[in-house]
């Protein structure tokens, strides 16, 4: 049942998908599942039955969708990616799902004949947030774009119980609440009982002799959970192709157990099933961080190899056991290390299940994975004690010293002994502890590994594995981040959308390139003043969200200055507070400073156990309240920080933004993709030359964005003579009058001293970012703005070529890399 009949290069038009619902027909089916799911009508439902009667009317449409798209998947055998990740940050459904079939405005208007208005009831969506930050949302825009470019793709990662925290703000300080995004139902899951996995954990391994004398080894388990599947439907653009997002869930196993459960241990029994159910319980929300945590390595096996089982039964069922095809029918991309034990995973399947040798199962192996890279930061890049690895894990871990001892024959081969390059490229970490080095295992297992933005593929191949590097100089590459500008700006800026349709035709979502026709209306007076009106009203939107979540008021013709994303030093929210302390401080030595009255808008959830982060969250809103309450200044200046940034929320802010904060350290940001949203909703970047900021740069030209701080180069340099934060300290009086402002009570009144552990951060902790340093050509830049804006034709043309010259960022073009370089796809059109 193999027949291979791929159609290539398929034309699609917007929306097109054979009109699959009318008005009529979306009225009669939201008004059925009114009755006959949710046993309700027309005159009792809230908000919240409505929404879920129209996930339901849309869902069947959606449903089908699939199955064909399976079908054709199956038909035609297709080579397909599985996306590894243990993130997907997904946000809101509903909205997203609609405009990929083509039903928002027909399911607006049917709903408006009912009475009601689908951007209320759209409210009632809980985001997805199964995700911490760039990462995850990166994984949840490239599973768009493969379904819109009909690629046969699964999604596949944890069915987390509990998401992202909800963020509060208390007193200013960031307060964590669990998230229970399901706990209404999610109308756009499926459960999947028929697909159930078993998977075993702990125990040990039994070596057995055969009689033909092959030595083979048995992992004799300690525990068995079985892992349960839910599917969510990935609608493309267009509506044609539907993917899916499997989220695996943990659950006690039936038969685990049962002595226990029939010796009387009825108790203890439930025990375990708490312990089983405790795997896809909660996300870690540390992001850029390895946790360690002996629950985190559970949860990345666990995922890997329900989703491994998935894709091996999915393979034999056309191929049965016949291996030899498996390549070619599989590739597996690892979204960063988490998910790289499905590499000694497929080992272990092949050798000790499928009783293949070893040089065949490895020739499959590592023809199967590829890795991304998502970051040099040291801390981020994960280890895992060997004696974890080999409690939980323990024919893993034979099989990680095994794949180990081949390579190291390869580096002796290459470098004859050289005994320090073998102990640099080792998976295995000698030291008081011994350590697993999932980058060094992900890279030896896979045929491809790439960064996410050109300095950062570089840096990768230069300072990270630079020996790797020479070893396989084809394997390291760069595939740049993208957007889904389905979500990123149709979806979330719909005026903005309208005008553009009007000028360059409804297209672009598909063929983000074409936004290079708004340049030529970027001097035109009336264009101008159309898109600014649209930005002009996004802000008066945002500006009443921003009263009804805080209660301060801002005014929509203030500069929206906004840096939106996770709190981390180095991205130094706290270069940027430093900047609007330092404007205070001018604005109070001198009230007739010019500036353009500005509000600085800030969305960041720390990790819990980031103090620093925690820190820097509550000195914002301790200097946002002083200020905002300052009638000497508060007209032209305000400090919002929103609690709970998430994606919805990025959705309200990005359309109203002006200026865009990219000031991550050089080298330190991988790529940033917040970068990308904003300045494709026409905010203008204020950012140093770090990840995709330079290649932003590239786009709109150097004119168009306002480019400050250390290159990489300058930073390596400054660390090689050895850094001095009191350098610029003690040289810089208004650097060093707000700094000191930090030890006093000014903005925690009868606390002094609340504020002083950023202070030590940047002068006896040594500014390990460079804050500092960057301090005053940041400082520069953002005066540059503010002069820039004030011009407001030139501001206007500046916001629109940022626009008009993003085509390179969408996700599409992303994934047409990796299909093209790595992936080896073809596309298979759905009937
Ligand atoms: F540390 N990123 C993230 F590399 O959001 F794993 N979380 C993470 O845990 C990591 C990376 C990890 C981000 C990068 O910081 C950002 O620069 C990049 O744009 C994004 O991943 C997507 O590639």
């Amino acid at each position: 049942m193999t027949t291979k009949s791929i159609k290539r290069g398929t034309k699609k038009t917007v929306g097109s998908s054979s009109t699959p619902l009318n008005k009529a027909e979306l009225k009669a089916a939201i008004v059925k599942h009114l009755h006959c799911s949710l046993g309700t009508d027309e005159n009792k439902a809230n908000n919240h039955a409505w929404w879920k009667a129209t996930c339901a009317s849309v869902q069947e449409h959606v449903l089908e969708g699939l199955r064909k798209t399976q079908k054709s998947h199956y038909l035609n055998d297709t080579r397909a990616v599985h996306y590894f990740s243990a993130e997907f940050l997904m946000g809101r459904l509903t909205s997203n799902n609609l405009h990929n079939l083509g039903l928002f405005e027909q399911t607006e208007k049917a709903l408006n004949e009912l009475g009601v208005n689908l951007t209320d009831i759209m409210e009632e969506e809980q985001d997805m947030a199964l995700g911490n930050g760039g990462l995850g949302r990166l994984a949840a825009c490239f599973i768009d774009s493969l379904a819109t470019l009909d690629l046969p793709a699964v999604g596949y990662g944890l069915h987390y119980e509990h998401g992202l925290f909800r963020q509060e703000i208390k007193n200013g300080e960031q307060i964590e609440r669990p998230d229970s995004w399901r706990d209404y139902g999610n109308p756009w899951e499926i459960c999947r009982p028929e697909s159930i996995q078993d998977i075993p954990l702990f125990g040990y391994v039994e070596t057995k002799y055969g009689e033909n004398g092959r030595v083979s080894k048995e992992w004799h388990p300690g525990h068995i959970v079985k892992g349960l599947p839910w599917d969510i439907p990935v609608v493309g653009y267009g509506g044609k192709t539907v993917n899916v997002l499997r989220l695996w869930q943990s659950q006690a196993s039936d038969y685990f157990n049962w002595d226990v459960f029939n010796a009387g241990g009825y108790v203890d029994a439930q025990k375990e099933n708490v312990q089983a159910e405790t795997i896809s319980k909660v996300l870690y929300p540390n992001d850029e961080t390895e946790a360690g945590k002996e629950l985190r390595l559970i949860q990345q096996y666990f995922f890997s190899a329900c989703s491994l089982k998935d894709i091996i039964r999915r393979y034999k069922r056309a191929h049965g056991d016949d291996w030899s095809r498996f390549s070619e029918q599989v590739v597996i991309q690892l979204n960063d290390t988490h998910p790289a034990v499905a590499i000694p995973e497929l080992m272990r399947i092949l050798i000790d299940r499928a009783e293949l040798d070893w040089d065949y199962a490895w020739s499959i192996c590592s023809k199967t994975f590829a890795y991304t890279n998502h970051t040099l930061l040291p801390e981020a890049l994960e280890k895992w004690p060997a004696r974890m690895f080999e409690k939980i894990l323990p024919r893993h871990l034979e099989i990680i010293y095994e794949i180990n001892h081949r390579f190291m024959d390869q580096v002796e081969a290459v470098w004859p002994g050289n005994n320090a390059i073998k102990q640099k490229l080792s998976i295995i970490e000698e030291g008081a502890e011994k350590m697993v080095r999932m980058g060094n295992l992900s890279v030896i297992g896979s045929f491809a590994v790439n960064g996410v933005a050109e300095i950062h593929s570089a840096l990768v191949k230069k300072d990270l594995f630079p020996e790797f590097n020479h070893m396989w100089p084809d394997k390291l590459t760069n595939v740049t981040n993208g957007i889904t500008p389905r979500r990123w700006l149709k979806a979330c800026n719909p005026a903005l959308s309208q005008l553009i349709d009007g000028k360059i035709g409804n297209d672009w979502p598909l063929h983000l390139h074409k936004l290079q026709g708004l340049a030529e209306f970027a001097d035109d007076a009336k264009f101008q003043k159309q898109f600014m009106k649209i930005k002009h009203d996004n802000k008066t939107q945002l500006a009443k969200e921003v009263f009804t979540l805080t209660g301060v008021e801002i005014d929509p013709n203030a500069i929206f200055d906004v840096q939106i994303k996770r709190l981390h030093e180095y991205k130094r929210q706290h270069l940027n507070l430093l900047h609007i302390m330092a404007l205070y401080r001018r604005l109070l030595e001198n009230p007739q400073y010019d500036i353009h009255p500005r509000v600085f808008l800030f969305g960041a959830k720390a990790a819990p156990g980031y103090k620093l982060a925690k820190d820097i969250i509550y000195a914002i809103n301790k200097v946002a309240e002083k200020i905002n309450n300052d009638p000497r200044v508060n007209h032209k200046l305000k400090v919002v920080f929103l609690p709970n940034y998430r994606v919805s929320l990025a959705e309200k802010m990005i359309p109203a933004a002006d200026i865009s904060e990219q000031i991550s350290t050089a080298g330190k940001e991988a790529s940033g993709t917040g970068n990308m949203k904003l300045s494709l909703n026409g905010a203008l970047t204020v950012g140093t030359l770090d990840g995709a900021n330079i290649e932003i740069a590239e786009e709109v030209g150097d004119e168009n964005i306002f480019i400050f701080g250390l290159t990489v180069d300058e930073v390596e340099t400054l660390d090689r003579k050895g850094y001095n934060p009191f350098d610029y300290y003690d040289n810089n009086r208004e650097l060093k009058a707000v700094l000191d402002w930090l030890d006093s009570d000014y903005f925690t009144p009868g606390k002094p001293g609340a504020l002083s552990s950023l202070k030590r951060s940047m002068l006896e902790g040594g500014d390990p970012y460079k804050v500092l340093a960057d301090f005053v050509s940041y400082s520069d830049a953002q005066a540059l703005a503010d002069k820039a804006y004030k011009d407001s034709a030139k501001w206007a043309k500046m916001a629109i070529l940022n626009t008009a010259r993003m085509g390179k960022f969408t996700s599409d073009r992303s994934i047409k890399d990796y299909v093209e370089r790595i992936w080896k796809l073809v596309p298979c059109e759905v009937e």
